[in-house]
């Protein structure tokens, strides 16, 4: 079912309404799912939004990039999001709270795009704009209650983007096998492989490439990309001890990237 302009135009400003006042919504589905490229719209109509409050947009990020999660959400395909300067804090920096609903964690790997991509070129080869790549943190935050969607749901949400974190980029190598080990303070709360990412995160390019020709999202110069999680997400929860401690990940071979989470400045916080 594909959704009307006026549609898409409320459910954007629903969703952007429950991210900037951290208060969750109900997906629109009510179980039953709506069509991909309405998805797409109410995404853009949402980022367009952000963009025009002064947001800079400075990348995408890929979801669903583990077999095991698409095989949970009954799904084939990757699902692509867009990033702000916003969203982006520094290395070492600081996560406020405050303004998240309830955020979850995960260990990625980053790549740079050097050059625009020109997705109506058959012969494009987006790996080949790639000239750098990082260790990254994610932290997700769905704007829906209890994380429940369907999959145009979380599309339309902008994946669950919230924030993320890049390491020291460092020259591009073979990222099919690296141990990835993220840590919650003294503990260490998952470990996994770059090899879940796809097989290897190089293949979310490619994916990254098609869907983005599809529903019109530009790869441009200086662009960050998320490959995606190599393990599941962790919450940032007392439980997890990530309310206050220091969550680092670390993968072998490209380094770690470190962000110190701060307890709800802003009055919010996870709940
Ligand atoms: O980055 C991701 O893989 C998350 C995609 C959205 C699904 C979720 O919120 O768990
Ligand atoms: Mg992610």
């Amino acid at each position: 079912m594909s959704l009307t302009d006026g549609e898409v135009v409320e459910l954007a400003h629903e969703l952007d309404d429950a991210q900037t006042s951290a208060h969750a919504v109900t997906g629109r589905s009510g179980g039953e799912d709506w069509d991909v490229a309405s998805a797409y719209r109410v995404q853009r109509h949402l980022m367009s939004r952000r963009h025009s409050r002064g947001e800079r947009p400075i990348g995408l990020k890929l979801g669903f990039t583990s077999r095991a999660k698409m095989r949970q959400m009954g799904v084939h395909e990757v699902i692509v999001g867009q990033l702000t300067d916003a969203m982006d804090v520094p290395d070492g920096g600081e996560l406020d709270l405050g303004g998240l609903i309830h955020p979850r964690v995960e260990p990625e790997v980053a790549f740079r795009i050097a050059r625009d991509v020109d997705l109506d070129d058959p012969r494009t080869s987006i790996a080949t704009a790639v000239d750098a790549v990082a260790p990254a943190l994610e932290i997700i935050d769905s704007r829906y209650r209890d994380f429940r969607f369907s999959y145009a749901d979380v599309i339309a949400d902008n994946t669950s983007a919230a924030a993320f974190v890049i390491g020291p980029w460092t020259a591009v190598r073979p990222l099919d096998n690296l141990a990835v080990r993220m840590d919650i303070g003294p503990r260490t709360v998952s470990v996994g492989t770059t090899g879940a990412i796809l097989g290897d995160p190089i293949r979310g390019l490619r994916l990254l490439a098609e869907i983005s020709r599809r529903h019109s999202i530009p790869i441009r110069a200086g662009d960050v990309v998320l490959a995606g999680a190599a393990t599941a997400a962790v919450p940032l929860t007392e439980g997890t001890g990530g309310t206050g401690g220091t969550v680092t990940a670390q993968v072998s071979g490209l380094g770690r990237v470190s962000v110190r989470v701060v307890p709800g400045r802003n009055g919010g916080g996870a709940s």
